[in-house]
Parts: structure tokens; C-alpha cells; sequence
């Protein structure tokens, strides 16, 4: 039986949601208009008055808002609320430019828990569950949503941060963890971990679930996590502006449920900005249709996924978005062949001599872009004679070449070379752009 937080919202009729939305997005562009300098002027500029959205498609009238908005009007003045009404922030660094602030009224830390606690239902967490946060604490959203989500359902939470990776295995078998919250590469480094300190995952915790995500990862990798620990591998999604981790997979693992009484979901084309059927992969673009502080109009995230709009078997009416397949912006052209980090990652995980950490390098020698894959191989793969690694090398190249239809250099490196990372990790090195 598929269980729920809140069954009326959670299976409300389509038709109903869609009222309800059309209600919410109405009430929204007043609100904004009204309380905030920078929407004001911005739907001025567009010739927008708020009365001109009356239906849900009105909301294509709308301007979009990009994240250098947030930037351009740091730090707050973006906000919908005076100080007083704030009761946090987060801020998220980004590798350019100023960081973005996001605030948080007592309400607005209230949807962003309830969100995540439907989520969390939605898979069978529990008040019996023991909960570790493996997301770093602090500026970054990651620990405290999941900690607020989880505290929602009544779970005892251990709130370990990120870091002191043999500790937290120590404490995941003492205290009975039960359910993980980290960045996919994180958990792949505590498997790691725990096999160096003699602890098995699978036989000696009681660890049954993980929510991963916060950086874009495949199919094949949750299933190695799910082969390599004996775990349940659920994707979570979210980001800073939005509030933080919101959504998450249910137990039919079908897309990502995104909240229709609280989001309004759009998926463009980036290049025409039109909306593209539903099943084909856009950019996911964002309306907040309850947040105080920060809303957030036809939010331009840059994600790239599908839009799933039918109901799902758990009964759940809201639409869903499939696993986030890279962003429009993380897409490297070498020599005029466009790459995904996340491609690279699907062909490698299918070769089971090849570890789970790599690094694309790109560089450009005189006019020629090059491109080279560093390879992490698996523990048990390494072997003394050359004809064996040169063998090796070859498959990989090949099986690179059909992904990415691009020739690759590959250097095979001892496991345990690269660097691992506590948050999110890093896949790609532009020396082209340095
Ligand atoms: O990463 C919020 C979060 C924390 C989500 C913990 C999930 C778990 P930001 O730091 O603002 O917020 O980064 C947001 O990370 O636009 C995506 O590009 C990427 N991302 C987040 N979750 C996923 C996921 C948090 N499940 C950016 N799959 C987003 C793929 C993800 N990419």
C-alpha cells in the first residue's frame, strides 16, 4: 500500500490541482507586484499588470528570472519580506560572480520541511527510521532541509555533516542508521571507506535507503550503488533558490514528484523558449507558487529533463520530472561535438574493470581541442602485463567513441587517485577556459 503525508493533496483530481494553481499563480504576480521593487519593475518593463493573468497558460506572459537577477540584486534585494519577517539564510557560492542569498520566512521553512517530508513518505520513511545527513550543514541547503524534512516525519536524525568519513561509518553501524541522505559521489567514497576500515555496508549496518543527489548522476550509477551496498537508491532534487533538496522519487521510482500546490512546472526549449511536449527533454523552468521571501517567477534552473504529466501508480496526481540528464550549461563542445559529463559517466559504468571516480580534461594544443579521460580503475582490475591494460585501454576508448562520437584519450590511473569530494564533486577540468 502506498502511503502518504497529506492523501488529499497528494492524489487531489488533475483538474482540481490545475484550479488550484490557476488560484495560487493569480494571488502569486499580485503579491509580488505589490511587495517586491525588483518584480515590479521588471513586469513594468514587459508591460505586464497583474491582472493580465487570469489562467494558468497566462503564465507564459510572464518575464523569466535568471540566477544573475539573484546576483545582480544581491543580496536581497529581490526579497518579498522585510527583515523581521526573515528567519534564515542560505547562501550558495556558484564558481562565478557574487553568491546568491536566499531567504527564508517561518513559513516558507515549513512548506520547504512538508515538501520533503511527503517525499520521504512517499518511500516508506518512518518515525522508527534513524536518519543520517550526510549533506554538508550550513550555507549550503543540502543538511538542513533533509534534517527538517526528516524531523517532519517524527525520524530521529543524526546530524553527521559531510566529512570525517570514518567516523560517520562508525556511527552508521553503532547507532543503527537506517536511511542516508549525501551527494551520490560521497556515499561511493563511504563504501570505499567502510571497506578499509573492514565494514561492510550491506552485512554490518542496517542501512536500507539512501536519497542522493544535489549533482547529476545516472541510472547506472544508482544501480552500482544498489549492487555495491545492498541499498535502496532514491534521487532527491532541488536547488538553493527554490529553497533547497524538494522533491524526490516515490517507492514506483518513476520521475521525480514535483509539489503542483506549491511549484508550477514549465519545459522549454531553451533556444525558441517554447514549451516542448510533454516526454521530451527541455530546460525546467520554475514558478514558486506559495514562497514569501524569495518567489521565484518562470525561474530559469537550466536543468535538463522531461516532464511526465500523467498520474503515477503510487496514485499521486502531480507531475513528475524525469532524472536530471545534465544542464544546458554544463554541455562542453570539443571540437565542435557537444559532451555531457553524464555521458561519459553512463558508457564507463558499464565496463566493470573501470572504478567509479573519473575526470574529463579538456584542452586546447595549437588550434585542436583535446580531449582526455582520466580513469580511476577498479581495485581488482590492475593488472602487471602491459598487453592486458593495453586491451583495456582500447575497449574504453571504443565505448567512449560510440557515446560521444569523439575520439578520447584515455589515461588509466591507479584507484584512489582522483580526489574525492564530501559535496558535490567535480567531473570536468577546462584548461581551454583558465
Ligand atoms: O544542490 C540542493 C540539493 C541539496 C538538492 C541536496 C538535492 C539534495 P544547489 O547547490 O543550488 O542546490 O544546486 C542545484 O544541483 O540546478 C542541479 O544542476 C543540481 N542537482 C541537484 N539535485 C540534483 C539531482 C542543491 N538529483 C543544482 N540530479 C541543480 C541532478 C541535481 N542534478
Amino acid at each position: 500500500m502506498p502511503k502518504y503525508w497529506d492523501p488529499e493533496i497528494e492524489k487531489m483530481p488533475a483538474e482540481n490541482l490545475k484550479k488550484l494553481q490557476e488560484r495560487k499563480l493569480k494571488e502569486l504576480v499580485h503579491y509580488v507586484y505589490g511587495h517586491s521593487h525588483f518584480y515590479r519593475k521588471r513586469f513594468d518593463e514587459h508591460g505586464i499588470r497583474p491582472e493580465d493573468i487570469q489562467t494558468l497558460e497566462d503564465v507564459r506572459k510572464l518575464p523569466f528570472t535568471f540566477k544573475n537577477d539573484l546576483r545582480d540584486n544581491y543580496p536581497t534585494g529581490m526579497f518579498c519580506v522585510p527583515n523581521s519577517k526573515l528567519v534564515r539564510f542560505h547562501v550558495s557560492s556558484g564558481t562565478t560572480g557574487k553568491p546568491t542569498v536566499v531567504g527564508y520566512t517561518q513559513k516558507d521553512i515549513e512548506e520547504w520541511s512538508v515538501c520533503l517530508a511527503r517525499g520521504f513518505t512517499s518511500v516508506g520513511v518512518e518515525k522508527d527510521d534513524i536518519f543520517q545527513v550526510s549533506y554538508g550543514y550550513g550555507l549550503f541547503t543540502g543538511g538542513l532541509g533533509a534534517h527538517y524534512g526528516s524531523e517532519k516525519i517524527g525520524a530521529t536524525v543524526l546530524p553527521t555533516s559531510s566529512g570525517s568519513t570514518e567516523r560517520q561509518i562508525e556511527l552508521m553501524r553503532d547507532l543503527g542508521t537506517t536511511i542516508i541522505a549525501c551527494t551520490p559521489s560521497y556515499f561511493l567514497y563511504m563504501i570505499e571507506t567502510s571497506k578499509k576500515l573492514g565494514i561492510s555496508v550491506r552485512n554490518d549496518t542496517k542501512l536500507k535507503m539512501g536519497f542522493f543527489g544535489a549533482e547529476p548522476w545516472s541510472e547506472e550509477l544508482k544501480k552500482r550503488i544498489e549492487y555495491e551496498s545492498g541499498i535502496k537508491a532514491y534521487d532527491i532534487y532541488g536547488t538553493s533558490e527554490m529553497s533547497g533538496p524538494l522533491f524526490t522519487e516515490c517507492s514506483e521510482q518513476c520521475g521525480i514528484h514535483i509539489w503542483a500546490d506549491k511549484f508550477l512546472v514549465e519545459i522549454l526549449n531553451p533556444d525558441t523558449e517554447e514549451p516542448v511536449p510533454d516526454g521530451e527533454t527541455g530546460e525546467l523552468v520554475i514558478t514558486t507558487l506559495t514562497k514569501e521571501a524569495l518567489p521565484l517567477i518562470r525561474y530559469r534552473i537550466k536543468d535538463l529533463t522531461r516532464k511526465l504529466s500523467e498520474s503515477c501508480r503510487c496514485g499521486r496526481t502531480h507531475p513528475r520530472i524525469t532524472r536530471i540528464s545534465g544542464r544546458s550549461d554544463d554541455m562542453i563542445i570539443v571540437r565542435g561535438i557537444n559532451v555531457f559529463p553524464g555521458q561519459v559517466e553512463s558508457a564507463l559504468i558499464e565496463i566493470p574493470e573501470v572504478g567509479n571516480h573519473f575526470m574529463i580534461i579538456v584542452d586546447r594544443i595549437g588550434p585542436l581541442d583535446s580531449i582526455k579521460v582520466q580513469i580511476e580503475m577498479h581495485e581488482s582490475a590492475f593488472s602487471d602485463r602491459m598487453s592486458d591494460m593495453v586491451k583495456l585501454k582500447k575497449k574504453i576508448g571504443g565505448a567512449l567513441k560510440s557515446a560521444l562520437n569523439l575520439a578520447v584519450e584515455v589515461e588509466l590511473i591507479e584507484h584512489g587517485s582522483l580526489s574525492r569530494s564530501k559535496g558535490k564533486s567535480k567531473k570536468v577540468i577546462d584548461k581551454r577556459k583558465i
